[in-house]
């Protein structure tokens, strides 16, 4: 199975997990676009009455071109759940899912959607399941006028932030809230939660890529089908 193969699976059996009345997060990133596509063809061919919240502009532009109701957080406050992807996950030795978000740009509105949602269910390929975070860099984002003073308190903790880049080098990245993203090379995290605590404690960081022990199931593809793990 390829990559792309897995991400359609576990989009596809994401979007089964979603009822008529729910209020939907949509995720960003392609696997998220996998499930949002297979929900968008669940509201079309069954009328599944829902009501979506979306963790960016790209994937509120998705759902409404596949005629699904995407609102504001401010119009649709409570969600009862978030369906988005992760660049890696790992399982904290209390078996809660500590997971990396942010490689698609977006940690800050996944965050905010996550965290207004009563479920959260990650969709990955095999491939993000690793024994400790830290081989994909930890994204950060930050105000722009900070970045000086953030860059040099992430490299004294020894986290190694490059600022992201647009792939045509035109410029930095900005993100959906206009901040820039500082991508922290810094292997393997071994104490995430110190980590997470050390980097919110800078002044001109908006929020960070881990996500720990938000999202309560993952759906895991690989070639033995879709695996659902609970924490
Ligand atoms: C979002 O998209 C992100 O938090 C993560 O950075 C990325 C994963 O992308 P993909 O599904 O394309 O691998 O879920």
């Amino acid at each position: 199975m390829t990559q792309d193969e897995a991400k359609a699976l576990v989009g596809k059996r994401a979007a089964e997990m979603v009822e008529s009345g729910m209020r939907v997060g949509l995720g960003t990133g392609s696997t998220s676009v996998a499930f949002i596509k297979a929900l968008g063809a669940r509201v079309q061919a069954e009328g599944l009455k829902i009501r979506c919240v979306a963790s960016s502009d790209s994937s509120t532009e998705l759902g409404r071109s596949l005629g699904m109701d995407v609102v504001t957080l401010e119009e649709l406050p409570e969600l009862d759940l978030y369906i988005d992807g992760a660049d890696e996950v790992a399982i904290s030795p209390n078996g809660e899912f500590y997971l990396i978000k942010g490689g698609g740009a977006a940690l800050l509105r996944e965050k905010i959607v996550a965290s207004a949602a009563e479920k959260f269910i990650c969709v990955v390929d095999q491939s993000k399941m690793v024994p400790k975070l830290g081989k994909f860099p930890l994204p950060v984002e930050i105000i722009k006028m900070a970045r000086p003073l953030v860059e040099r308190r992430l490299a004294d903790l020894g986290l190694n932030p490059v600022l992201r880049r647009k792939k045509d080098d035109s410029g930095p990245v900005l993100t959906d809230e206009q901040n820039y993203l500082l991508d922290c090379h810094c292997g393997v995290i071994e104490d995430p939660e110190e980590t997470a605590a050390e980097i919110r404690s800078i002044v001109g960081v908006v929020e960070h890529g881990l996500f720990l022990g938000m999202a309560s199931k993952v759906l895991i593809a690989g070639e033995n089908g879709v695996e659902e793990r609970e924490a």
